[in-house]
């Protein structure tokens, strides 16, 4: 077949890239980024993750080649960002906007443009296809429209890449399962066909089902901090039960997706998500709750000066590096609001300097704080838990081995 181009190198387009390279079909990587194009074209991947490294590798031996330019041919991926409006909590569609255009202007008659970023439900109605039918394009015939959202995890990408199913959402059937054809070249699992707006709303739900079960979690964690029961006990005790599987109480939700789609379909239908809104402002109160704990500890052991307190982590999740909507960038805005100024931040993994009193050497950290709140569970600190005994610690993410420490 004719190469494919993918467009948008970030999180999702690079290891999809790879992958399709692995599997010997002829790749071209776009990307505006000229830094990032020169990067990848020199060798050097952009972001961890576990395994890229060696499927960069792969992919190098087969035929793979990045660049600025959009691509003459047949099939296109686009995974480009799609950020939201934080007043509106709406999508803004720009990118895809203007990534289909560009595939426009120098595509093959009949070409495929799959958009894989994530979109809220009714975007390409709303946005995509009439910007097609301004330029006098009939979908279906000179170009056709596919949505296959992206379900991989960052820390397990490469692993869920392989066994993750897909859904793959196309006007036309006979299109949809060509398409699932070509994803099978690296995807074992199962690739289901639908229509656009099912798969559109499919993988929004998917981001909003696991906001609600964490929101239940931090929710326990409060009601059992009120009257000092173990939420971690409970729950441990309460999933035994066979239809029972309740996830973990944290700082709050960050990520470029749980904590953003859910507001899709808030926005959409304020009238009828209830549960939805309730859910997203539980875990955005997290990290206050976390100031609140941070408090009490000051308090009970006299501690005045917020500058002896270090926040450790800055990514949103444990062992990735990436910061979005991270609920330490959140604890940080909130005291920020509250003109309270110098508190301590270290992350491993972040190797540039994002935010005030932001430290680079882990022990120069310590020897500054009195008090440690573990905001995110990197390996790190699993590995390095000695170093933080004498300490007062405030374990949000109940991965303490030693007896003593504070729960959120
Ligand atoms: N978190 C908790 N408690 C838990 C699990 C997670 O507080 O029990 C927190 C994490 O610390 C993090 C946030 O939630 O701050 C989200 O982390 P995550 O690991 O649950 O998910 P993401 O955002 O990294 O990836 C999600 C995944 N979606 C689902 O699991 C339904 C992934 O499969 C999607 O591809 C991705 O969103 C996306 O791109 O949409």
């Amino acid at each position: 077949m004719s190469k494919i181009n993918i467009v948008g190198l970030g999180y999702i387009g690079l290891p999809t890239a790879l992958m399709f390279a692995k599997s010997g079909i002829k790749v071209v990587g776009t990307d505006y980024n000229t830094n990032l194009v020169h990067s990848l074209n020199a060798g050097k991947l952009t972001f961890e993750e576990i395994g890229l490294e060696d499927l960069f590798q792969e992919a190098l031996t087969n035929e793979i080649e990045f660049s600025t330019e959009y691509q003459k041919t047949h099939t296109y991926i686009l995974a480009v960002p799609t950020p939201y409006i934080k007043e509106s909590k709406k999508l803004d569609p720009k990118y895809v906007i203007s990534a289909v255009n560009s595939v426009l202007d120098v595509c093959e008659k009949g070409a495929v443009i799959i958009i894989e970023s994530t979109i809220s439900p009714g975007t390409i109605d709303k946005f995509i296809r009439p910007e097609i039918q301004k330029r006098g394009y009939v979908i279906g015939e000179d170009v056709h429209l596919l949505h296959a959202p992206e379900r991989i995890i960052p820390g397990n990408m490469i692993y869920e890449l392989e066994h993750n199913s897909r859904t793959i959402g196309s006007d036309n059937l006979e299109i949809g399962e060509k398409i699932k054809g070509l994803y099978s070249n690296f995807c074992k699992a199962e690739i289901v066909v639908t229509d656009i707006r099912s798969a559109e709303m499919s993988k929004v739900v998917e981001n909003t089902y696991r906001d609600i079960n964490i929101a239940f979690a931090n929710e326990l964690a409060k009601i059992c901090r009120t009257d000092n029961m173990n939420v971690y006990e409970i729950i441990r005790i309460a999933n035994m039960h066979p239809r029972v599987n309740i996830l973990q109480p944290g700082p709050g939700v960050g990520g470029h997706c749980i904590s953003v789609d859910p507001w899709f379909l808030v926005g959409d239908y304020p009238d009828l998500t209830n549960m939805i809104l309730t859910a997203r402002k539980t875990n955005d109160s997290m990290p206050g709750h976390v100031l609140g704990r941070i408090r009490d500890i000051m308090r009970e052991h006299g501690i005045k000066d917020i500058s002896k307190v270090g926040l450790y982590g800055l990514a949103y999740k444990e062992n990735v590096d990436d910061t979005r909507e991270s609920p330490t960038l959140q604890l940080l805005d909130r005291m920020d609001e509250h003109l309270a100024f110098g508190v301590k931040v270290f992350d491993p993994l972040i190797k540039s300097r994002i935010v005030d009193h932001q430290f680079m050497n882990f022990e120069d950290f310590l020897n500054e704080i009195e008090i440690l709140v573990v905001m995110v569970g990197h390996n790190h600190i699993k590995e390095n838990m000695d170093l933080i005994k004498g300490k007062l610690v405030l374990d949000t993410k109940n991965i303490c081995t030693f007896e003593g420490s504070y729960k959120i």
